[in-house]
């Protein structure tokens, strides 16, 4: 007969199933009862933050149930019958590039000095899978990890008698918040969650379960280490970030400001007063995570709380590939939608499709000061695609004005 609640023991098979999976970091968490005054909190922190609009565009994270109550302001509002979640993490392909870039002492950062003319598409995006021929096939860490997730899901279900859901990001669920609970890290004032021996560079997964912990079995909270210290917020190229100098700063952003948001889940035009800043991102922003010290001095070991150094299984499908790192615009730019597919068929460009992608081409040819664009700008520019057009005619205007 399978156990019941989370004892010592079993919580120690799926520290080791985890790590077999190819997981960095595992933890595991009580989900606070809806009256407990922390939920009370967060819920109320939530609701706040959706109020203020931060949200932006983000519908999904707007939805609430019959009651009224927001779907992602306590797992069981969705899922009455959670008790427990185990949050599983994976070093991004950026995180681990050091390890296989050999001409590269550390990870490659957005903040480093690049050639002219180059875009930065953020590290989590650079997954891929080695082929037989040599080359990498772009792989997505949502498809990765559900498989991963499944495969211990499966083993637990025969050490323990549960009900279980998997999820990677597209749950109803605040899963930095989870993942803080469950010891793999804290809440950074650039709002990732920040473990102490491996940085920022994670990618969270959850398995919600129906098992209560056992009484004794302790959470394992990680301290919060960002103390005094500003570099996130003052990087942040659209003020996004709204904490401050104190140690107990609330850890928000304004999300409809984040670069993040504006080339990955933006649809449309984007703010006109906001593309100056956007610099060269085309997918997604990792300036806040690139400019925090956690981060240079992230090592391969894992948090001494969570048990042996890091396994290497789950590599094949986490590879990063090269010619993503600094990509040539006009590379880029040059894309027709069967090169597109060719190249981002299965990561995550793809969900952001190349219109979008173009968009944010067009923007950073026109923060990149080079006059070698205004040529595919002018081309844009007559485009049948409004936003492109629009995007390519702002992005001129402001190339001619660096002359
Ligand atoms: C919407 C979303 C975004 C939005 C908004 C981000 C944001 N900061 O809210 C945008 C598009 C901007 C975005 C960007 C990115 N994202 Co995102 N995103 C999500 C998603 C789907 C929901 C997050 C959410 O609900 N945000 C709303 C705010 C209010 O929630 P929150 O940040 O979780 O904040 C809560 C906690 O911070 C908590 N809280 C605040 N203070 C404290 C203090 C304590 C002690 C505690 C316990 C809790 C707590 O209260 C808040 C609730 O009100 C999650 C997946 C998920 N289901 O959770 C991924 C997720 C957060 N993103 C992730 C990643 C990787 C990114 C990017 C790095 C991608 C990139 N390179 O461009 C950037 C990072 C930008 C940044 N600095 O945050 C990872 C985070 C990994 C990590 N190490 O933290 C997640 C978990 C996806 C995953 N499965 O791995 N993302
Ligand atoms: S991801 Fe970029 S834009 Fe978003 S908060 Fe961080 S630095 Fe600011
Ligand atoms: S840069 Fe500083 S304040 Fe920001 S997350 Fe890192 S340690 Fe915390």
């Amino acid at each position: 007969m399978g156990s019941n609640e989370w004892s010592a023991k079993l919580r120690g098979w799926v520290e080791q199933a985890a790590r077999a999976a190819g997981f960095d970091l595992v933890g595991v968490a009580a989900v606070r009862d809806p009256g407990e005054p922390a939920a009370v909190e967060e819920a109320e922190r939530f609701e706040a933050w959706i109020d203020a609009g931060y949200a932006g565009e983000m519908e999904y994270l707007k939805r609430r149930d019959e009651a009224g109550r927001l779907l992602r302001s306590g797992l069981q509002v969705a899922m009455p019958w959670t008790r427990s979640v185990v949050v599983c993490a994976m070093r991004t392909a950026g995180a681990r590039s050091s390890e296989t870039v050999a001409t590269q002492a550390a990870a490659p950062r957005s903040v480093d000095p690049a050639p002219p003319g180059t875009g930065w598409i953020a590290s989590y995006a650079w997954s891929g899978r080695r082929q037989d021929d040599g080359s990498i096939a772009a792989t997505d860490y949502h498809e990765e990890m559900i498989a991963r997730l499944r495969a211990i899901e499966a083993g637990l279900l025969t050490q323990a008698q549960c009900t279980t859901r998997c999820y990677v990001d597209t749950g109803p669920m605040l899963e930095r918040s989870l993942a803080a609970q469950a010891g793999v890290g804290w809440i950074g004032k650039n709002t990732c969650v920040i473990n102490q021996q491996l940085g920022s560079g994670l990618l969270l997964g959850v398995i919600v379960t129906s098992l209560p912990m056992a009484e004794g079995v302790a959470e394992l909270a990680a301290a919060d280490r960002c103390g005094s210290c500003t570099r996130c917020i003052d990087a942040c190229p659209t003020g996004a970030l709204l904490g401050s100098k104190s140690a107990d700063a609330p850890r928000t952003m304004d999300a409809s400001r984040c670069i993040a948001y504006l080339t990955i889940e933006k649809k449309g035009a984007i703010d006109e007063n906001l593309r100056a800043q956007m610099g060269r991102q085309v997918f997604g922003c990792e300036i806040c995570q690139d400019v925090c010290p956690w981060n240079r001095r992230a090592s391969i070991d894992v948090n001494q709380n969570m048990g042996a150094p890091s396994t290497r299984k789950g590599w094949d499908s986490m590879q990063p590939r090269v010619e993503l790192v600094n990509p040539a615009l006009d590379w880029l730019a040059a894309m027709d939608a069967r090169e597109f597919k060719r190249r981002f068929k299965g990561s995550p460009l793809e969900r952001t499709g190349r219109k979008r992608l173009l968009r944010n081409v067009a923007i950073a040819m026109g923060n990149s000061g080079e006059a070698r664009f205004l040529p595919q700008l002018d081309e844009w520019v007559r485009s049948d695609d409004a936003v492109l057009a629009e995007a390519a005619a702002w992005a001129r205007t402001r190339l001619l004005a660096y002359k």
